[in-house]
């Protein structure tokens, strides 16, 4: 085993140093705003606020895709959250969100707005509004919501467990690496399996489990999250690859992953979506031609 260290936990731990991770700047024990500043409003039923992580995209995808099937109330402004200054703990988004943690939602179509957060609430929010993508019948319903559940549960083990330790930790932890390389492996070789038996990950319709795991374990397999497809032999998950491709194909898919995306080609970079047709005019490579 290397990189060990002798540490034995003091009695009670205390916040004395930055940990040297990636995210240094924007970890701390405590909850609450850190500053003053207020939310924008645009004029869409829909506020989102928010950033092109896989947490981000599973909303903007739900929400390209329901407009895609005519909704016009889910037409969305999708706000530009940088977790990277801070801007999660401004007291307007602690307001919507108080975990701190992009995406928000805010829906002002009714005389109250309502704030959601959780990507598991804001997807079964978002489908029960609209009646898609959410089976009815009790069996499949349940099938779905399992695998929702089972995306929100497992993966902190693949972003803060695995991720972390393979790409963002100041040291390489090899016993961390392990640990959570096998469980990160372990899960994959989960929705291998079920997608071996099945056309969806809830049966034979696309659902809101689809589109909340496809960013995860779509990531690891296609998008070279955490730069591990190699590590982790991806290849070898033949059946999450067969439903990543085939997702990938739906063109919802593609408009959500450019929203409020921050990386990646100009062309995939739309930080703001106020209205459709952004999607033709101002993703950065648009915008940096017109300056
Ligand atoms: N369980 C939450 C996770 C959200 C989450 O972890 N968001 C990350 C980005 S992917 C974040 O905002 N991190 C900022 C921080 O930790 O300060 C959800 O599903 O909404």
């Amino acid at each position: 085993m290397t990189d060990t260290q002798d540490y034995t936990p003091p009695k009670v731990w205390s916040w004395t140093k930055p940990n040297g991770g990636r995210f240094e700047n924007i970890n701390r024990p405590t909850a609450g705003a850190t500053h003053e500043k207020e939310l924008p409003v645009g004029r869409h039923p829909l506020q989102l606020y928010s950033l092109g992580t896989p947490n981000g995209v599973k909303v903007t995808i739900m929400l390209e895709e329901l407009l895609a099937l005519g909704h016009k109330g889910a037409e969305y402004d999708a706000w530009l959250i940088k977790i990277g200054d801070g801007d999660q703990f401004g007291s307007g988004f602690v307001a919507a969100n108080p975990n701190s943690k992009i995406p928000a939602l805010v829906d002002r179509s009714g005389p109250n707005p309502i704030r959601v957060f959780e990507t598991g609430a804001i997807l079964m929010y978002l489908a029960e509004k609209f009646g898609e993508f959410l089976p009815t019948e009790r069996a499949t319903r349940a099938e779905c919501l399992s695998w929702l559940f089972w995306q929100m549960g497992s993966t902190p083990y693949v972003g803060g467990g695995f991720g972390h330790f393979y790409a963002y930790a100041p040291v390489k932890i090899e016993y961390a690496i392990d640990r959570f390389a096998m469980e990160t492996k372990r899960l994959l070789d989960v929705l291998d399996r079920r997608l071996a038996e099945s056309k969806y990950v809830a049966g034979d319709a696309y659902t809101i489990a689809d589109i909340a795991i496809f960013p995860w374990y779509g990531g690891l397999v296609k998008f070279g999250s955490y730069g591990a497809t190699e590590f982790l032999a991806a290849h070898e998950y033949k059946n999450v690859q067969r439903w990543t491709e085939m997702l990938y194909e739906r063109q919802a898919v593609k408009r959500g992953r450019m929203v409020n995306r921050l990386s990646g080609e100009p062309s995939s970079q739309l930080h703001e979506r106020h209205d459709a047709s952004d999607f033709d005019t101002k993703t950065q490579d648009k915008l940096a031609a017109a300056n």
